[in-house]
């Protein structure tokens, strides 16, 4: 099967580590094509950033509708153009925060979230409470740690970012870590391992539940609001995503 992975930002060497981890746990007979938008911020940290990401995804899911792909999955924390994915193709479109909440919601009764600006904190807030997860995180911690710092992480940030987890488990008294970042993705196995707790990155658990999807023959529904959207012109620079 293919699934076509965005990462929203664009940059390159990013998009590279999401791809590796997602190649990592994906079947050997699924194929992880790896793109970002042509435009945009080169990371993801605010309302304004998030705009561009929306629009740098549906132009990437418009941009494949001649190829064949099973599945799309959305790598950043924030989803953006989730639902605009979703009108735009029928093949299951996953979002790496969506999928790391019910991946972490199977495996603990409560889990926290540790993220990296302090402000991406807040829209991680808002996320768990727009999917209804709410009430299963007990929390979400920043660690004013830009998302471009986690690229070539060095020990340090690791640390800082294992201080945050272990400071949410105790604080919050939850059983498992989600990450917060799609950048956090290679962190995974080494935060898993010092922390003795399920730690969740929504990456490889995005990919996982794309290619179950897909196996179980399920699609986008179609009806109602995720109907394909009307056909309209587009001007200006988004002219090529008009249709
Ligand atoms: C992400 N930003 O996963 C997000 C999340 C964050 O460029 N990729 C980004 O940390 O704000």
């Amino acid at each position: 099967m293919n699934i076509l992975l965005i990462n929203p930002n664009t940059s390159e060497s990013m998009t590279q580590a999401i791809a590796q981890a997602a190649r990592a746990v994906a079947a050997p007979d699924t194929r992880i094509e790896a793109v970002q938008p042509s435009f945009g911020p080169a990371s993801i940290e605010c309302h304004f950033d998030e705009v561009f990401a929306a629009a740098g995804v549906a132009e990437q899911v418009r941009l494949a509708a001649g190829r064949r792909i099973d599945a799309v999955v959305i790598a950043c924390f924030g989803d953006p153009g989730l639902d605009a994915a979703r009108e735009a193709t029928s093949a299951p479109v996953i979002g790496i925060a969506e999928a790391a909440f019910h991946a972490a919601a199977f495996l603990s009764t409560a889990f926290s979230v540790v993220t990296t600006l302090n402000r991406t904190a807040i829209t991680a807030e808002h996320l768990l409470h727009r999917y209804g997860f709410d009430r299963r995180c007990r929390g979400v911690h920043g660690t004013d740690i830009p998302v471009l710092e986690l690229e070539g992480c060095s020990d340090a940030t690791v640390a800082r970012i294992e201080e945050a987890a272990r400071t949410a488990l105790e604080q919050d008294r939850s059983g498992a870590i989600v990450l917060g970042c799609a950048g956090m993705a290679p962190l995974c196995a080494t935060l898993s391992e010092r922390l003795g707790v399920p730690v969740i990155d929504g990456v490889s658990a995005a990919v996982k539940f794309a290619e179950s999807l897909v196996a179980l023959g399920l699609r986008t529904s179609q009806r109602g609001d995720y109907a394909p959207p009307p056909p309209k012109t587009f001007t200006g620079w988004a002219a090529p995503l008009g249709m």
